[in-house]
């Protein structure tokens, strides 16, 4: 835990009300005999968090206060999962996180038109998204005047260089895997969530990877904020919940790109 710019353990009681606390959580500490004890969980102004394994009606928070949710996705290795970053998307929407797209591994990209293609129903979104590969320093600044002096929470796919990136921004060092070739399957190399203040400001968490992300409860609204364009466009639709799924009138269909719809269609199925 980060107080007064100094990290310090500070043991975490269990069954603490609103807790336990998650990377990116103020806190109130109090002495308590010559030890710091963890009394309260301060406000959070933003929270992402994801669906329980098994039980779709709970969330499980995983990062406090991020003002940005930077959706990290290699352009290959381990490939371009469009749905996955669809569902971060929505998870930025509901948390209140601002959300964006950072495309690693360009250089091991052959055909950059198909990724440009891709790339292209984010950009039209309105999402920022910078592409390009994590050893590359003008790569790295261009994310860093992206996040500027706020915090970023990284998230995506195992093995797309979260963990790289995060220390590329910050120049601190943590766990980063090595695509296991034996198997032929990245390892998970990040468990615990962490803030890191960057050099010059603004803080980055690195977030442990998924293969899978499930969405915490939600209603329809809250997923239609994860598809802005759709929102928009279904205020033409002829009539009020229109499904987008062949009614007559739907403004959306041919006018919002149809990989994105089939993503709001499938997750419209599920809450
Ligand atoms: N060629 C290439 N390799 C990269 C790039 N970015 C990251 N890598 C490599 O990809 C592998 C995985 O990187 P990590 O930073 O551990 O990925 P991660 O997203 O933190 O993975 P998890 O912690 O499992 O979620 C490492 O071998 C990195 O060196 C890139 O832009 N190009
Ligand atoms: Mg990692
Ligand atoms: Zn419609």
């Amino acid at each position: 835990m980060l107080v007064d710019g100094r990290e310090l353990e500070v043991p975490i009681l269990p069954r603490m009300p609103g807790g336990p606390p998650v990377a990116g959580d103020d806190v109130r500490l109090v002495e308590r005999g010559g030890q710091p004890r963890l009394e309260e969980i301060l406000e959070r102004r933003t929270l992402l968090s994801r669906g329980e394994f098994g039980s779709r009606n709970r969330a499980r928070p995983l990062v406090a206060n991020a003002d940005m949710l930077l959706v990290v996705a290699a352009a290959v290795d381990p490939p371009f999962r469009p749905r996955l970053v669809d569902r971060y998307m929505v998870a930025a929407a509901l948390g209140g996180l601002e959300p964006a797209l950072a495309i690693t591994k360009l250089d091991l990209v052959e055909d950059r038109a198909a990724l440009d293609e891709q790339l292209a129903v984010y950009r039209d979104v309105g999402y920022p998204v910078e592409v390009g590969s994590t050893f590359d320093p003008g790569f790295v600044r261009r994310i860093r005047s992206l996040i500027g002096d706020r915090i970023a929470a990284l998230a995506g796919h195992s093995g797309v260089g979260k963990s790289s990136l995060t220390q590329e921004l910050t120049g601190v060092h943590r766990a980063v895997g090595e695509v296991s070739r034996k198997i032929g399957k990245g390892r998970h190399t990040t468990s615990d969530p962490r803030l890191i203040p960057m050099p010059g400001g603004g803080a980055v968490v690195d977030t442990a990877g998924v293969r899978m992300f499930h969405l915490p409860p939600m209603d329809a609204e809250d997923l239609g904020a994860g598809f802005p364009e759709i929102a928009a466009a279904s205020r033409d639709c002829r009539f009020r919940g229109c499904r987008h799924a062949g009614e007559p009138g739907c403004a959306v269909v041919g006018r919002v790109h149809p990989d994105r719809l089939d993503s709001y269609l499938r997750l419209l199925d599920t809450v």
